[in-house]
């Protein structure tokens, strides 16, 4: 069985994310999509919030799992028997850091591959930063992430 893991902050989940994530379900037998819980980073949503709309917008796809992470990639991997990890390249921007993280787990467990899916053209700009920023100001994100997303979105900002 061929198992990916699709790590990430997703804070929140946008369409580019999953886009990655339906794209290597269509390919994998089973896709772990990985919340960090100890990111340097602030959030706007708790790991909880994360992982339930992720798991309300992969509903559809069976072979899509949520969990958390914590500590080193790497050791999650083992610990869930993963072999690829998937990471999404939008820019030259993302490649230099993603080929240092590629390099460093490579280094800790040879056995791991590191797959990297280019965005599709119409989410190359996306990111969760944006998304937060875009609705900050009460501009519309629709275009961005899927409804229930936008709506968690909204509900935060008015809370906020
Ligand atoms: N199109 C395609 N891909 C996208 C898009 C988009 N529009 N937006 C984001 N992505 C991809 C990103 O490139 C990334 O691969 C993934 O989706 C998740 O993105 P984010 O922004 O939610 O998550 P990050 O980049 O903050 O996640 C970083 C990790 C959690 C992967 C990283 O910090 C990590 O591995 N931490 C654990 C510690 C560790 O093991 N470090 C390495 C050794 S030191």
């Amino acid at each position: 069985m061929k198992i990916a893991v699709c790590p990430g902050s997703f804070d929140p989940i946008t369409n580019g994310h999953l886009d990655i994530i339906s794209r290597a379900a269509a390919i994998f037998d089973k896709v772990i999509v990985a919340v960090l819980t100890n990111s340097k980073k602030t959030p706007l949503f708790s790991v909880e919030e994360r992982m339930e709309l992720i798991r309300s917008v992969t509903a559809d796809y069976p072979n899509v799992e949520v969990d958390t992470f914590g500590g080193l990639l790497i050791d999650y991997m083992k610990k869930r028997k993963a072999q690829v990890l998937i990471k999404g390249l939008r820019a030259v921007s993302d490649f230099e850091y993603e080929m240092q993280m590629a390099s460093v787990n490579k280094k800790l467990d040879d056995s791991v591959e590191t797959f990297f899916m280019m965005t599709s053209n119409q989410y190359s700009y996306l990111s969760s930063s944006i998304v937060k920023e875009v609705a900050r100001y009460h501009a519309p994100v629709s275009d961005l992430v899927p409804p229930v997303v936008e709506q968690a979105i909204l509900a935060k900002m008015k809370n906020n």
